[in-house]
């Protein structure tokens, strides 16, 4: 049995691709402790994958309910894939999310969905390039209109997609990350180490009271980030920020395409 996450931002479209995935084969309860909404259930006609519905958030951040009930489940249970469901007509926003979930490091397939909303806009996504510059799989789908959905199926199995496909940031950044993942190696799964190596750079309050690190690696970690705070002129936290807003502009800028511009620069 293999576990798939869906996730995405609220109004992205996730109850209608979860219904279209597992037709009447549901379940619905409340995540463990919280009054939020756990819904599951079988992929229709393949009973060896489990879908399991996240709430809808923004971000990984440890500051809502959504947010923690998710990020635990991604770490702490490391589901086999994750279906990041994005609407397409807002893609800035929900790769925000996007690049968050690939920290985790659990192998993902990127769902563009309101492919026909975007198509009336006279814009589309080249999803061959998302794909290769993230280097994970993407389909452009309409769950509404039930369309890509057998396309979005072939990814599902664990052996279809690559795990530890990272989005790798300014170099600077990753020089402190693998650094800090020096620090933490052997102290928490190897899988998790960039996940863990973010968190701990961003001062994260959930996850490093957790982490119980002893003196002298908190010395070495807070030296790490002090020098790059100097680097980049600014603060750790924000520092994550504007590298994942900085990848999000580049990736927009090579893969939406305005049909307009594209019939204007031949007519
Ligand atoms: C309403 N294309 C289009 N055009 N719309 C879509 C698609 C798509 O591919 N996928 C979803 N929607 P949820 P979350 C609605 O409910 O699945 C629409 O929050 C309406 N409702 O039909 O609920 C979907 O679970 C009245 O729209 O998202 C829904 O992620 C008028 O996106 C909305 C217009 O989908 C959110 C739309 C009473």
């Amino acid at each position: 049995m293999e576990v798939v996450a869906l996730a995405g931002n609220p109004n992205s479209g996730k109850t209608t691709l979860f219904n279209a995935l597992t037709g009447s084969n549901q379940y619905v309860g409340n995540w463990p402790g919280v009054t939020v909404e756990r819904k599951q259930g079988q992929l229709k006609g393949n009973h060896e994958e489990t879908i399991v519905d996240l709430p809808g958030i923004y971000s990984l951040s440890p500051y809502t309910t959504e947010e923690v009930v998710a990020r635990d489940f991604l770490i702490n249970q490391r589901p086999h894939q994750i279906i990041d469901i994005i609407d397409s007509t807002n893609i800035e926003r929900n790769l925000y999310l996007t690049l968050q979930l690939m920290e985790t490091g659990v192998p993902i397939i990127l769902a563009l969905n309101m492919s026909d909303l975007l198509a009336k806009q006279g814009r589309r996504i080249n999803q061959d390039k998302l794909s290769y510059l993230l280097q994970v799989p993407v389909c452009s789908i309409s769950a509404l209109k039930r369309s890509g959905i057998d396309d979005l199926k072939k990814y599902l199995g664990s052996d279809k997609t690559k795990p530890y496909a990272y989005p790798k940031y300014d170099n600077r950044l990753e020089s402190a990350l693998s650094e800090i993942e020096d620090e933490l190696n052997g102290l928490v799964p190897d899988n998790d180490l960039r996940w863990y190596a973010i968190k701990v750079f961003e001062n994260d309050e959930k996850v490093v009271p957790i982490l119980q690190l002893d003196a002298a690696k908190q010395q070495n970690i807070q030296e790490i980030i002090t020098i790059t705070e100097q680097l980049f002129n600014d603060e750790a936290d924000s520092i994550i920020v504007n590298a994942r807003y900085d990848l999000i502009a580049k990736l927009v800028d090579m893969c939406v395409v305005d049909e307009a511009d594209f019939k204007m620069s031949f007519s």
